[in-house]
């Protein structure tokens, strides 16, 4: 696991607003990406790799995605909405 981690760790994007993320697994390990608040919840296989399509929720400023395998080793983002 030499790549446990988002690039970026920092998303950004405004309350409803579509956002369109090209997620990559560039591990030779399976990961996941994890974004509870739309919710998401996507495996990715090692060299896998999907466009992910959201509409950024209103709810919080500052919602957390992750790798809900590596989350404990810090496998862990931001989605930073504003209003
Ligand atoms: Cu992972």
């Amino acid at each position: 696991m030499a790549r446990t981690r988002f690039v970026p760790a920092k998303v950004r994007g405004s309350a409803g607003q579509q956002l369109t993320l090209r997620v990559v697994n560039n591990d030779r390990v399976r990961h996941n990406f994890s974004l509870p608040s739309v919710p998401i919840d996507l495996d990715f296989k090692p060299g896998e790799r999907r466009t992910v399509i959201l509409v950024a929720p209103a709810d919080r400023s500052e919602q957390e995605f992750f790798c809900k395998f590596h989350r404990d080793a810090g496998m862990r983002g931001t989605l930073v909405v504003a209003p």
